[in-house]
């Protein structure tokens, strides 16, 4: 029965030795050490054995369960980190696959403008200034050189919200509010944002738009500043080798004003559609800010000059990505704005 013993544990841990799963692994359990193994054939014939032989197959039969017991779990950790291993192998990720596209969106082209000035003017020492887009009548106008009384002011121009409460006009407010902090220190600003006026709404006009204005205040700051910088900004925008042309106009917060024109960078002056056949394309208003202003927010008109000029971001928008309806900004179709 010895001999039957060593038999069997030999047969075991080879059986043992070629099991590949778990399920497998626990049938050969059952066979070497469950109730009817031959284990158990083994012990159930101890009963006709001496006392002597009966103690030392108990011992044998007992060694013998520890030791394929052990074989058994030692096999079990084989098969178990073996199935971790090939999980892993199977589960590898490869890291130079391409990534799946996110959609993003892009930048509106009103901001895209608004960032391209906003770099230029940045780059020239300027800082950019927000304020509300519900004002005070007194900062909307009357700073600026408008009275009671003059036409801009007149209730269709303006979404008014009681008698001396409305929506901007135009970003100046900001540019008085600035000028009041500085208390008669320089000031370099420009003022992007949103601006509201009493309009129709049809291609070219909208009763909401942006706009930018820029101011600088300081002593000896003169109309070759204007020139300089804004032939600067033209070119920001539009192509470097295009001509500026500076006509005389009016706006009643600066004296003597001007209209800029950029030579059309269609027909590159020749006339064309685009320029009604003038061969110049009006892009922005300027002018040296009138003196009344600048006393009115505390500043010695004897002594400081300044200049200050207004862009339409939305026409500019227009004439340089050739968009030919305004409200095209405004609808947000993805179409529209994808191509951007
Ligand atoms: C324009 C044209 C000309 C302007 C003037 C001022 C201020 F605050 F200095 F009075 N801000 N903006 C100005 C001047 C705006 O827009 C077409």
């Amino acid at each position: 029965m010895k001999d039957q013993l060593e038999k069997l544990t030999e047969d075991a841990f080879c059986e043992i030795e070629h099991v590949e799963t778990i399920h497998d692994l626990n049938e050969k359990k059952a066979s070497f050490l469950g109730k009817k193994s031959k284990l158990q054939e083994i012990m159930s014939k101890m009963k006709d054995l001496t006392a002597e032989a009966r103690k030392e197959l108990g011992l044998l039969a007992n060694q013998f369960k520890i030791k394929v017991e052990e074989k058994i779990e030692t096999k079990r950790k084989e098969i178990e980190d073996k199935a971790v291993l090939k999980k892993l192998e199977e589960e590898k990720i490869d890291v130079t696959l391409p990534g799946k596209k996110i959609k993003t969106g892009t930048l509106h082209p009103l901001m895209s403008i608004i960032e391209e000035l906003e770099d230029a003017f940045i780059g020239m020492g300027y800082q950019i200034k927000e304020g509300p887009e519900v004002e005070e009548d007194l900062y909307n106008f009357e700073m600026l050189n408008l009275p009671k009384g003059h036409p801009a002011r007149e209730m269709q121009d303006s979404f008014y919200i009681n008698e001396t409460t409305l929506l901007r006009t135009h970003t100046s407010p900001v540019q008085a509010h600035t000028l009041l902090e500085a208390k008669g220190k320089p000031v370099k600003i420009i003022c992007p944002g949103k601006v509201y006026r009493r309009d129709a709404d049809d291609a070219t006009h909208s009763h909401q738009f942006m706009q930018c204005e820029g101011l600088v205040v300081g002593e000896n700051v003169t109309m070759a500043d204007l020139k300089g910088t804004l032939t600067h900004l033209a070119h920001t925008i539009f192509k470097d080798e295009l001509e500026i042309r500076f006509r005389p106009s009016f706006f009643p917060f600066t004296e003597p004003s001007v209209e800029v024109d950029v030579q059309c960078f269609k027909c590159k002056g020749k006339g064309c559609s685009l320029c009604k056949g003038s061969g110049w394309i009006e892009i922005l208003g300027a002018g040296m800010v009138h003196p009344n202003v600048l006393e009115m927010a505390g500043y010695d008109r004897n002594k400081y000059q300044g200049f200050a000029f207004g862009v339409g971001i939305e026409r500019i928008a227009m004439l340089k990505y050739g968009i030919d309806d305004i409200r095209q900004f405004y609808i947000n179709d993805e179409r529209f704005l994808k191509q951007f």
